[in-house]
Formats: C-alpha cells, structure tokens, sequence
C-alpha cells in the first residue's frame, strides 16, 4: 500500500511554502473557488432603526460630552466588516449628537463629510468662517481640508447622519487631520460667500424633487430620483421619492450606498434578507447586491454613494430588471 503523500514530498506545496518565506504568491492558487466575475464585497444589507439607535446616544451623551469625544458619534459597522468602521466598502456613517450648548470642536481632514440632519434645529457649523444652520432634512457638506465645527444653541438635541469617503481615502493612504488652536473658529465670512454652497436646504432639494415628480414618469426601479450637485470628488447625493403602492423592479448598481428615510415607511428586498425601515432609520444596500423597493404609502429617501468616483474612473455599472424576469 503507498504511504500518503507528505507535504514535504509534494512538490508543488513545498514550492509554495518555499516561495511564501520569499514574500511570493501563486496567482492560480489565491484565485482557486472565487467567482471573479463579479465584485465579492464583504458588505451585507444592514438597517439601524432609529428608535434603536436612539436611546443609545442618550446614553452616550450622558457619559461623555461632545467637547471631550471630540466627535460624539455611534458608527454604524455594517456587520460584514467584523467591526470595521465601514457602512459600505468604501463609505463611514455615524449618528452624531450634539446636546444643548456642547460644541464639537474645530478641525479638518482630507474627507469629505456629508451630514443629513435627522433631529433638532439648533445646531449651527461653521466651514472655512462661515456658519450655517442646520435644520432637518438639511444637506451640509463639509469639503476636503475645510476646518469645521458644530454648536448646538438651541434647546434641544441635534441628531445627525454623517458619511464620510474615510475608508475610500484610507485605502489611498491619504488620511490626512489637523486640529484647530481654537475650540470655534472665528467667523469670517456670511453663510451665502461659501462657493459652492455647502448647505443644500432639505427645501430646494424637495422642489427639485417635486418637479420631477409633476414632469416625469416614476423610473421602475428608482421612483423619482433627483441628484444633488456632487458633494465633492467621490460621493453622489440623492434625494428620491417612491410613490404610493411602490413596487419596484428590481436592480443593482456597482455602487453601494447609505440611506436616511426622510419620511414614509417601507422595505428593501435582497437575496440577503430583507430591510423594513421607516422615517429616521438608516439602511445600506451593498455594491452590485440585486434589490428592489417596497413603499406602500409612498416613502422619501435621501442617499449617499461613491458614484462620483466611479464614473469618474469610468468603473461604474448598473443592471435592471424591468420586465418582470427573474
Ligand atoms: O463631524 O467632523 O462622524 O471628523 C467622523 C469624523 C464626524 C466631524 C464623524 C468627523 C466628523
């Protein structure tokens, strides 16, 4: 009876332990039982309800203020990433709170941030000197390497959504962040010198989206679906609103993204599970993951994705499937 081969006598795997030590790899092996057809993300759907999330800032608020965390913020780890600070492969999100008369002090970095407003009206950030309410519904970008920090003046807890490109920007190693002398920077400038502004007013988005829902016909996958002028280099906004009795088409694109319901309730079918959100919950459907819409009484969604970059670097892809086939 032959002895079982030992590896040391298997020429191809004391080839491999050979080339290992020499920091080589065997491309034919790393790639053997991968579907390379298509992207692999390790994202998965995720939703945090907002009633959930909630009552955990509260507890946080109570045991650190804003000033000392420097940013008071639960990060929403899509649970793919095994504890990883990523939303989606390329995106960070976090609910910040800032409670009456905290300030989250003043510093810049190389990441874009977008805040969509979800709680309270009586925060106020300042970007490069100038300073800019921040209401619900509200849209504020901070720009790359723009100094920015946040008050609250008014009575009540301000709540927000942030996403960032951090890990996009991580993954360049170019995360840059400096600390400003100062706890606020002065103010400099009025809200309206800021070109281009970085407050788009939940208000003109919702006619811009109203308007196309008077002039268009819904789109089968996406309802009425209006994008923002680019927030900056990488990311896309949106603002969407699937009408009543949505019942969306299935689609999938190669950019995954993060949403705040902005009003209405409904679901988000993929072959992962499917997401029920409702107003103020946040949800992420990953890259190239097949989906559809469900909003029975109609639903508004803002969201956030890398499309800017990936049409810039001519890798963005998009498939439906409109006509009811499988
Ligand atoms: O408000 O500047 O959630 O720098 C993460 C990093 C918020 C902010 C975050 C940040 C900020």
């Amino acid at each position: 009876m032959p002895r079982p081969m030992q590896r040391s006598e298997d020429p191809e795997a004391a080839f491999h332990a050979r080339i290992g030590a020499e920091n080589l790899g065997a491309l034919w092996v790393g790639r053997r039982g991968l579907d390379l057809t298509r992207p692999g993300t390790p994202a998965r759907p995720a939703v945090w309800r907002f009633d959930d999330v909630r009552p955990r800032l509260m507890e946080a608020g109570a045991l650190v203020s804003a000033e000392n965390a420097f940013r008071r913020v639960l990060v929403l780890q899509n649970p793919g990433f095994g504890g990883a600070m990523r939303a989606t492969q390329t995106l960070y999100a976090g609910i910040q709170l800032v409670l009456p008369g905290e300030i989250a002090p003043c510093h810049r970095h190389s990441q874009t941030a977008i805040r969509f407003v979800i709680e309270g009206s009586g925060a106020l950030t300042t970007v490069d000197g100038a300073a800019t309410a921040m209401r619900p519904g509200d849209m504020v970008v901070t720009p790359q390497w723009t100094w920015h920090d946040h008050r609250n003046e008014g009575g009540e807890p301000a709540i927000w959504l942030d996403i960032l490109d951090t890990p996009l920007i991580d993954a360049l190693d170019t995360v840059f962040r400096e600390t400003h002398r100062e706890t606020l920077q002065p103010l400099t400038r009025a809200e309206g010198d800021m070109r281009p502004a970085f407050n788009r007013r939940a208000a003109s988005a919702r006619d811009a989206l109203d308007r196309l829902a008077r002039e268009t016909r819904p789109d089968p996958c996406l309802g009425w679906r209006h994008r923002c002028d680019d927030p900056g280099p990488t990311m896309a906004a949106f603002l969407q609103r699937l009408p009543r009795g949505f019942d969306g088409a299935p689609r999938r694109a190669s950019d995954g993204a993060v949403y705040c319901v902005v009003e209405g309730a409904g679901a988000t079918e993929t072959g992962d599970g499917t997401l029920e959100w409702a107003a103020r919950d946040v949800f992420v459907v990953p890259g190239w993951c097949r989906h559809r819409h469900l909003a029975d009484n109609g639903a508004v969604l803002f969201s956030v994705s890398d499309l800017a970059l990936q049409e810039r670097l001519g890798l963005w892809r998009e498939q439906r499937w409109e006509g009811g086939e499988s």
